[in-house]
């Protein structure tokens, strides 16, 4: 459980709301929409909403320049003073748009050092800036891997774009769990916390989401937070019009439970909007917008 973490891991993660269970009742988080490029297709995603690699598909969020990323955080920590993390999840890869995540981190560090800084990833340009990452004291990183096995990836990802060219099918799928492995390793090197995301598919990675489990325990992540498809014809994923169904809660707590005893598991996760602010399962993006932001000055 949290309480026999050694007390290095503990410091930091007894204020995070989603590396600590007992955390999300007393801490806030915030994202910033400032990411809007991606550099891989899943199939459950629109490009027209928020990444789902975290986030529920059907409400766009704002999209910010760091600039105002950075006046939002300054908004938002002066009115929900519990708020001690900010995320960047999307709506596209944050490591996919490298200039704007980091011009934002290396804002909010200059003033607001105090906010701990994390960052939600698909992990095919990982392995590129974990230097960077580790430069700017980014404790937090979490990698989207849905499969180890390119076959089953092939059903997942029909294309990634990766040094200049689009790959397809298994190679695609080859490319992008290397990349994420390797990345994964990197930060274990480092020290820095890694969250594995993975997103359960019945009937595609459902079964092989346990040898995922393994894998990414043996290569030092800190956490698996295993989360339900949210398939939305209305929104016009690929797996939606295809029919593809999300598992029932059963199914979830079913394979969370054949996973916990390998590693951590969360099991507290809301799968946020790119511009999520508050408690986690609280929304009040709504109250900070860029215009009221703008009349609060
Ligand atoms: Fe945001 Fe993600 Fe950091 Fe948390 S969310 S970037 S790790 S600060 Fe948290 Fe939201 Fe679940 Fe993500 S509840 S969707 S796990
Ligand atoms: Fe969509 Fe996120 Fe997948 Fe990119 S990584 S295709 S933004 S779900």
């Amino acid at each position: 459980g949290e309480n026999d973490l050694p007390p290095e891991i503990w410091e930091k993660v007894k204020n995070h709301p989603c590396y600590s269970e007992e955390a999300h009742h007393h801490y806030a988080r915030m994202h910033v929409a400032v990411a809007p490029a991606c550099n891989i297709q899943c199939n459950y995603c629109n490009r027209k909403y928020d990444c789902a690699n975290e986030s529920r598909p059907g409400v766009v969020s704002e999209k910010l320049t760091p600039e105002q990323a950075a006046k939002k955080v300054l908004a938002v920590a002066s009115t929900i003073p519990q708020m001690t993390v900010l995320g960047i999840a999307g709506p596209g890869d944050p490591l996919a748009n490298p200039e704007k995540t980091f011009k934002t981190f290396e804002l909010i560090a200059k003033t607001a050092p105090d906010i701990k800084l994390c960052v939600s990833t698909n992990g095919l340009a990982l392995p590129d800036h974990v230097e960077r990452l580790s430069q700017y004291n980014i404790d937090h990183v979490t990698i989207t891997i849905n499969m180890i096995d390119p076959e089953v990836g092939a059903k997942i990802y029909p294309w990634i774009y990766y040094n200049k060219k689009r790959y397809t099918g298994v190679e695609a799928a080859k490319i992008l769990t290397d990349r994420q492995l390797q990345g994964l390793e990197m930060l274990t090197e480092r020290g820095i916390l890694s969250k594995i995301n993975s997103v359960m598919i019945p009937g595609i990675n459902d079964q092989h989401l346990v040898e995922v489990n393994k894998a990414v325990k043996s290569r030092g992540a800190f956490l698996h937070n295993i989360m339900p498809l949210i398939s939305a014809p209305e929104h016009g994923t690929v797996f939606g019009l295809t029919g593809q169904r999300g598992p029932t809660a059963q199914e979830l707590k079913a394979l969370q439970d054949q996973c916990e005893g390998e590693m951590n598991m969360m099991r507290h996760c809301r799968q946020c909007r790119a511009d999520a602010v508050g408690l986690l399962g609280e929304d009040r993006s709504a109250e900070f917008t860029t215009d009221k932001i703008m009349e609060m000055e």
